[in-house]
């Protein structure tokens, strides 16, 4: 594998961790202050390897690592796990046509219709819980729960795939952590905007990202080329309470990936908690809810800050 373990790079000092973006004050008055940091891992002298790379982890079209390798593959993203479960055959997420009329391209965005059409890529599946709720009776639960001994990387997602032809402009919602115990440096909660056979989008890369840590870490977890980091939090997760998020999409892509992709196939949205190489010493645990996810028009969105 081309890029097995961390990057040789010091950072702030090699290509992978060239920065780009730089630090930057966020567009949107509520964002305001927050701290925002993205880095472009695209080094065009290692490009040859990194697209290697890309398809020796089975990379493919969606960049899907195989669940069960056991050889770390940073660059194939959200998909690779060290003992994730595969999904029963079937069972695969269905990209979604958005409701006629309704601002929001999620459907079900509360959960208040139980699971569907939210979905995983390998198991554990998340619970539709009535533990927690924004708003309604429900709310989407992720249960992180590893022993001390446990290493390498795990992933406790909800997906939604949409079809749409316009890019969407906005992601808002809401999450609640109300156990974490870090068992990593690298224990984090984020969002994952995926833009699927774009046809417009520079690097040659078969899906383009940007990924939203919400808590948990304030350094990129690992180097990836097809991605940018943009850190909405950086701090430990505030524990028993419901925290408000949101982000134009459709800025980020613009002013991080030089474009808004157009023709693509479809949007990939996940919403996690996960680790990156943990080694063995602590627990990682983490209970996480979300809800009352959006996504679509600026101008529509339902949410706001408590
Ligand atoms: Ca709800």
């Amino acid at each position: 594998m081309a890029f097995k373990g961390p990057s040789p790079f010091p950072k702030g000092a090699g290509p992978f961790h060239s920065r780009t973006a730089g630090r930057r004050r966020a567009p949107d008055s509520r964002e305001r202050g927050r701290e925002i940091k993205a880095k472009k891992a695209i080094a065009l002298p290692l490009l040859a390897g990194l697209l290697l790379a890309a398809f020796a982890c089975g990379g493919g079209v969606e960049n899907e690592a195989t669940p069960g390798t056991e050889t770390p593959c940073p660059s194939c993203g959200d998909s690779w796990v060290v003992d994730g479960t595969p999904l029963p055959p079937g069972q695969v997420c269905v990209p979604q046509v958005p409701a006629e009329g309704q601002a929001n391209l999620f459907r079900n965005p509360g959960f208040e219709s139980g699971e569907n059409p939210w979905c995983v890529m390998h198991l554990p599946k998340f619970e539709v819980s009535q533990e927690q709720s924004h708003t309604g009776q429900s709310s989407a639960l992720l249960q992180m729960q590893v022993p001390a001994g446990t290493t390498g990387t795990r992933v406790y997602y909800l997906v939604h795939e949409v079809e749409v032809q316009e890019f969407p402009e906005l992601i808002s919602g809401y999450y609640r952590v109300e156990k974490w115990a870090r068992g990593t440096p690298r224990q984090y909660l984020q969002f994952v905007v995926i833009a699927l056979g774009a046809t417009n989008m520079p690097g040659g890369f078969s899906n383009h990202q940007v990924r939203y840590p919400l808590a948990g870490i304030s350094e990129d977890p690992f180097a990836i080329s097809n991605a940018f980091f943009v850190y909405i939090g950086t701090e430990e997760p505030a524990a028993g309470q419901w925290v408000y998020f949101e982000r134009n999409i459709k800025q980020d892509f613009q002013s991080l990936w030089g474009a808004v992709p157009q023709g693509f196939s479809k949007i990939r949205v996940l919403f996690e908690v996960r680790f990156d190489d943990k080694e063995a010493g602590a627990p990682a645990e983490a209970e996480v809810y979300y809800d009352d996810l959006y996504m679509g028009p600026a101008s529509e969105n339902p949410n706001s800050p408590d």
